[in-house]
């Protein structure tokens, strides 16, 4: 592993002894940019305003004890990853077993040798900073950027579970780019890589709302996950896209019958009160994408 840290560490101190306060942040100035709370409440509050990728937390803080604190933090999906170093002066095995007990990273003992709680500090840091990429990596399509196939399938599943309970609307399209093997074979796969690049900045200019969701689906498949949206909505959308994916004008190889780059487009919708798992919404709208096929291609289906 590549132990060089991003400059834009954040650090968070929690302690409410100012002398402590002072030397430990002697030592993480060096290291990150640093931030402190000197109560449960405050730690709270500052996480939400920001995720920080490493905290210092002390044990007996004047509102609850830091192992509480830690428990909370570590019970959190948004937080749970983010390591925890507990600061204290109990040195007792009990004690240590059950820093560990409640997700902490480490602990470090008081008085505080300062080069200790560095090399400390950074190995976490660079731990974190790894599992961040790592996850990002596996996330993310890498030649489109978009979300790939696992985001999608693992969104939609939670998506159609809380459009059901809420019994709010929630549409989904599935897109294939028209003749596209054709378009490779003329031009080769790196202006076809080109070609899954532009298109995909349609599809991610054509999504408004923070809920969407755009991915990859498999090689020239894309879908559109639009929560809160009903037929109307869908339609509207998936023809914005549909229409400025040929606005491109991606000059296409077979130029008689198809002059440039276009998508299929097949949509579902799962209406107010309906319930819908993600297998059969997936195979809805695949059956309407095949349909734009029969129909001719470059055109919209449910
Ligand atoms: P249709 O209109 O019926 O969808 O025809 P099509 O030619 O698009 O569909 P087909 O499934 O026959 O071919 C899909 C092509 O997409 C074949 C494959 O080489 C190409 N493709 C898939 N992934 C990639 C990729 O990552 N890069 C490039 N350049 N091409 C890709
Ligand atoms: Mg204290
Ligand atoms: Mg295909
Ligand atoms: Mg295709
Ligand atoms: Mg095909």
């Amino acid at each position: 592993m590549n132990n060089t840290l991003p400059a834009s560490s954040e650090i968070l101190i929690v302690d409410d002894d100012p002398s402590v306060v002072m030397s430990l942040y002697q030592v993480m100035s060096d290291i990150g940019r640093v931030r402190f709370a000197e109560t449960a409440e405050q730690t709270f509050s500052m996480i939400s305003e920001k995720h920080p990728d490493l905290i210092l937390l002390d044990i007996e803080l004047p509102d609850a004890n830091g192992l509480d604190v830690c428990t909370k933090l570590k019970a959190m999906p948004s937080t749970q990853d983010i390591p925890v170093l507990v600061i204290t002066s109990h040195a007792d095995v009990g004690f240590e077993e059950s820093v560990f007990e409640v997700g902490a990273g480490d602990y470090i003992h008081k008085p505080l040798n300062p080069r200790v709680l560095a090399a400390r500090a950074k190995t976490h840091l660079a731990y974190y900073h790894a599992l961040k990429l790592l996850d990002k990596q596996a996330r993310t399509d890498q030649l489109t950027k978009l979300a790939n196939r696992w985001v999608f399938d693992d969104q939609l599943t939670s998506e159609l579970g809380r459009a059901n309970r809420q019994k709010n609307p929630i549409s989904l399209i599935m897109l294939d780019i028209d003749n596209f093997k054709a378009f490779n074979d003329q031009f080769g796969h790196i202006e076809g890589d080109k070609c899954l690049q532009a298109v995909s900045t349609v599809f991610s200019d054509a999504i408004l709302r923070s809920g969407d969701l755009v991915a990859r689906y498999g090689g020239e498949e894309f879908a559109v996950l639009l929560p809160e949206t009903d037929a109307l909505g869908v339609q509207k959308v998936a023809e914005r896209i549909r229409a400025n994916v040929e606005a491109l004008a991606i000059p296409h190889a077979d130029d008689a019958t198809f002059p440039v780059v276009t998508v299929s487009v097949g949509c579902c919708t799962s209406a107010t009160g309906s319930v819908i798992d993600a297998a059969s919404a997936l195979q809805i709208a695949d059956q309407a994408l095949y349909q734009s096929k029969h129909e001719g291609k470059n055109c919209v289906n449910f």
